[in-house]
């Protein structure tokens, strides 16, 4: 008996897409093959790179950029798979194919999809797991904030792709959870589910978990799971036990069949469940070349079934789309569970070349001009054209705001102080500053300043205590509001002043963002906040309370390293003013982060 798959039904020429993603395939594998197997390596330490992770999301990365993508969109792609996005660059013409041969050296291609380090400026770094995935939701807020603000942050998706252990990281569910994200309707993201992490085959199927988790904190959920030629087997008599019991499969046991022969799988499949007759007499009648196919087509490998599931996201809410993939997928090494760093062998390579139709002494051969994957590609290529930044617009801070502090006060509340005066004095950079904390606003003495610019928010709510005599403190939330209140969730806050203060590459629009957290807590942030740093956010991190003036505050609240801190990131500057007219000098004097660039 022989297998069909369901024919896809529209205008994409589906064989020349299968073509392309064929071609991406061999160049993610052939750009990590030639890092370490064909670049002279005088010092013959290890190079590395991932054949496997990326193979996993070939099929995703094919079916978005070649069909799915506008020229607004923007994507984190999971640290993984830069390999792929190198091809796909290359392949839409954006990548000099120079390059090609240089992944993982100095000047080259980065080990993982950078804004500041790769010749294409990736959307968002990636290579800290967990954090690349949050970041196009914080991407997403802070376009909304500069189109709320000046109007030309444009519109377009907010796309993540994420590894599935990615969503084993506390930032994931940090994010996930803040109150603000549930009503970003351009964030997609999509789960590379391939059940492997670095390690292992993630032993419990987390799928069903994880679909509660997304859907109760207000995400539409699709899942993506088998592909058309399994779907229609389980059409056949026998067909609903084997979804039975391939949904029941745990990872391991499912991951091991991935590298069985027909015959092995003939007896394994069935299992020694009730349904085990009626399983063994639909696999029995299948033939080997299909079960082989049948049993690894999931539906993140499925270019129709990706496409329906893409034609479902509602963009009222943010989606998630759970797609299940082989980590290897097409390799020698696919479903291995210690293939996350494994290299092909030059015969497996080999072997790769013959089936996708490439000469392995030619690897970077693209396609025949006027071939159906090369029309698919220029057309692609043509509607994801960007059009160019004119460079943004420059805006100093003055050296003097014209107050001169008298008496004793804290350097906290002389801060809220200079930020009001900043204001008065220079409108047009006070314009650029927006602060943001995680739910100490009062306490670290942002109230004035808060009353003075208002709380953002996309759309206007009515403040229900502008009338109540009472109330000292207003949460005017509305669009042109300066101050972002984050919950409690100093992650998400860094996270949000990285992106905030990558508009001015962005969008062309400079912001000068302020945090405002306990400084003990700083701590917490850090890695993030570094991460963001090296990804091109530029902002001021204000560690308040500190220093002598927080002994009431006791051991929980001290800070005993944060200048050490600030002083051991790169790219940072510290400063810990003494007198209230400091606080002005920590404003940048230059107009560095205001328009000139890293
Ligand atoms: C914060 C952090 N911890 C650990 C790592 C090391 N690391 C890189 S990839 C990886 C496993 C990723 O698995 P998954 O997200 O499922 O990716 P894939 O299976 O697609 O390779 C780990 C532990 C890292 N890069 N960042
Ligand atoms: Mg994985």
């Amino acid at each position: 008996m022989t297998l069909t798959a369901v024919p896809a039904g529209t205008d994409i020429d589906d064989a020349a897409l299968r073509e392309v993603e064929q071609r991406v395939l061999w160049l993610a594998t052939a750009i990590v093959d030639h890092a370490n197997r064909v670049r002279p390596n005088p010092s013959g330490l290890k190079v590395g790179g991932h054949q496997a992770s990326s193979a996993s999301i070939v099929t995703l990365m094919t079916a978005l950029w070649l069909e799915q993508l506008g020229p607004e969109d923007r994507v984190s792609v999971k640290p993984h798979a830069s390999p792929v996005l190198h091809a796909l660059e290359y392949l839409l013409g954006q990548l000099d194919p120079a390059y090609l041969t240089t992944l993982r050296e100095f000047g080259g291609l980065q080990s993982y999809p950078s804004r500041l380090k790769d010749p294409v400026p990736a959307d968002y770094s990636t290579g800290s797991v967990g954090i690349g995935a949050t970041a196009p939701i914080w991407g997403a807020i802070a376009r909304r904030y500069v189109n709320t603000q000046f109007g030309t942050g444009g519109a377009g998706r907010q796309w993540s792709l994420v590894g599935d252990a990615e969503l084993d990281e506390g930032a994931v569910w940090e994010a996930v959870l803040d109150p603000m994200v549930a009503e970003l309707g351009e964030v997609v993201w999509i789960v590379d589910l391939n059940r492997q992490s670095l390690d292992r085959v993630v032993p419990t199927m987390g799928a069903t978990r994880l679909q509660g988790m997304f859907a109760a904190a207000g995400w539409q959920v699709l899942t993506v799971k088998y592909g058309a030629l399994l779907e229609e087997l389980f059409t056949r008599p026998g067909g609903a036990e084997l979804r039975d019991r391939i949904d029941e499969m745990t990872n391991a046991e499912y991951q091991r069949m991935l590298r069985r022969t027909p015959a092995e799988l003939r007896a394994q499949l069935p299992g020694d469940g009730a349904a085990a007759a009626r399983i063994g007499g639909l696999v029995a009648d299948v033939a080997d070349e299909d079960l082989l196919a049948a049993v690894r087509n999931l539906g993140g490998h499925d270019l129709a079934t990706l496409r329906t599931a893409f034609a479902q996201i509602d963009d009222t809410r943010p989606t998630v789309v759970l797609a299940y993939t082989l980590k290897g997928y097409g390799l020698a090494t696919e479903g291995h569970p210690q293939n996350h760093s494994a290299l092909l062998s030059e015969a497996q390579l080999g072997e790769l070349a013959a089936r996708v139709g490439v000469d392995p002494a030619d690897p970077w051969t693209t396609f025949e001009p006027g071939s159906a994957p090369a029309e698919l590609l220029a057309a692609a290529a043509a509607r994801l054209r960007r059009t160019e930044l004119e460079g943004a617009p420059a805006v100093a801070v003055p050296a003097d705001l014209g107050r001169t502090p008298s008496g004793t006060a804290t350097t906290q509340a002389a801060l809220g102080r200079t930020l009001l005066d900043l204001n008065r004095a220079a409108p047009e950079v006070g314009a650029r500053v927006v602060t943001v904390s995680p739910d100490v606003s009062s306490s670290t003495n942002l109230g004035g300043w808060v009353n003075k610019v208002g709380v953002w928010s996309a759309e206007d709510r009515r403040d229900w205590f502008s009338d109540d005599p009472e109330t000292i403190l207003h949460w005017r939330e509305r669009p042109s509001g300066q101050h972002v209140e984050l919950g409690i969730a100093e992650t998400n806050l860094v996270g949000l002043m990285g992106e905030l203060g990558s508009t001015w590459n962005r969008w062309d629009q400079p912001l000068l963002p302020i945090g405002v957290m306990y400084d003990p807590f700083v701590a917490r942030a850090l890695e993030p906040w570094s991460f963001g740093v090296y990804a091109g956010g530029q902002s001021i991190l204000v560690g308040t309370p500190s220093g002598v003036t927080l002994a009431p505050e006791g051991g929980a609240h001290q800070s005993i390293t944060t200048p050490s801190i600030g002083l051991e990131q790169p790219g940072v500057v510290t400063y810990e003013p003494a007198f209230a007219l400091d606080t002005e000098w920590c404003l940048p004097p230059t107009p560095r982060m205001l328009g000139a660039g890293p």
